[in-house]
């Protein structure tokens, strides 16, 4: 109980990297050994997809190129699934989402889909399992592994439009930016 409520306090928000930061486009190594510097990653990733909020978030995300993605889609945000050296063995079907994405903030966008996926992977505790997903859960657990592949959701855009989205996402960026360096001159 104590310990916990020691690795809660030092739980920390992480740095989202926004697109077109080259870093996304970094195909992630499988993890060797699930021991505590993964769980403590886990609890950080945790920590800062809920702060966001979103309801997945890839490690490549976090500049960490391991293949750990993390996962809520429950209304009440208590029934987070870790899923790490995930594999999708079989596709059913297709179905259309429209995905937002944290290293893309503020851009929601159609994309098509596997409507039923199974996956294999490990949990938290090195576990290996196997799960059928169908629906959202599905939608992002593709969308997650993508950015474990190097792949963000805009690459599945026409050129103009993922255009479009990088030249407004560099101004976003070039904009934090001029109000950091305002904040510090203060
Ligand atoms: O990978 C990510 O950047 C997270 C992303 C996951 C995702 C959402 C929708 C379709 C596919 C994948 C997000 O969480 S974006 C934010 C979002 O969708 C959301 C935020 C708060 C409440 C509900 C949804
Ligand atoms: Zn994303």
């Amino acid at each position: 109980m104590i310990f916990k409520e020691i690795t809660d306090f030092f739980m920390a928000i992480l740095d989202i990297l926004n697109y077109p930061d080259p870093r996304l486009h970094t195909v992630a190594k499988p993890v060797k050994e699930v021991d505590a510097s993964i769980r403590r990653l886990i609890a950080d990733m945790a920590e800062t997809m809920y702060d966001a909020p979103g309801i997945g978030l890839a490690a490549t995300q976090v500049n960490q190129h391991i293949q750990l993605i993390i996962i809520d889609t429950s209304e009440t945000k208590d029934q987070l699934q870790v899923f790490i050296n995930p594999k999708i063995i079989s596709k059913n079907g297709e179905q259309d989402y429209e995905e937002g994405c944290l290293s893309v903030p503020g851009i929601y966008e159609n994309v098509t889909r596997a409507e039923s996926i199974k996956v294999e992977a490990l949990d938290k505790d090195g576990k290996k399992f196997t799960l059928n997903a169908s629906g959202l859960l599905s939608v992002c657990i593709q969308h997650e592994i993508d950015h474990l592949l190097g792949k963000v959701f805009v690459e599945y855009l026409s050129p103009l439009k993922r255009n479009r989205i990088k030249n407004k996402m560099l101004k976003y960026s070039r904009e934090i930016d001029q109000n950091r360096s305002r904040h510090v001159n203060i």
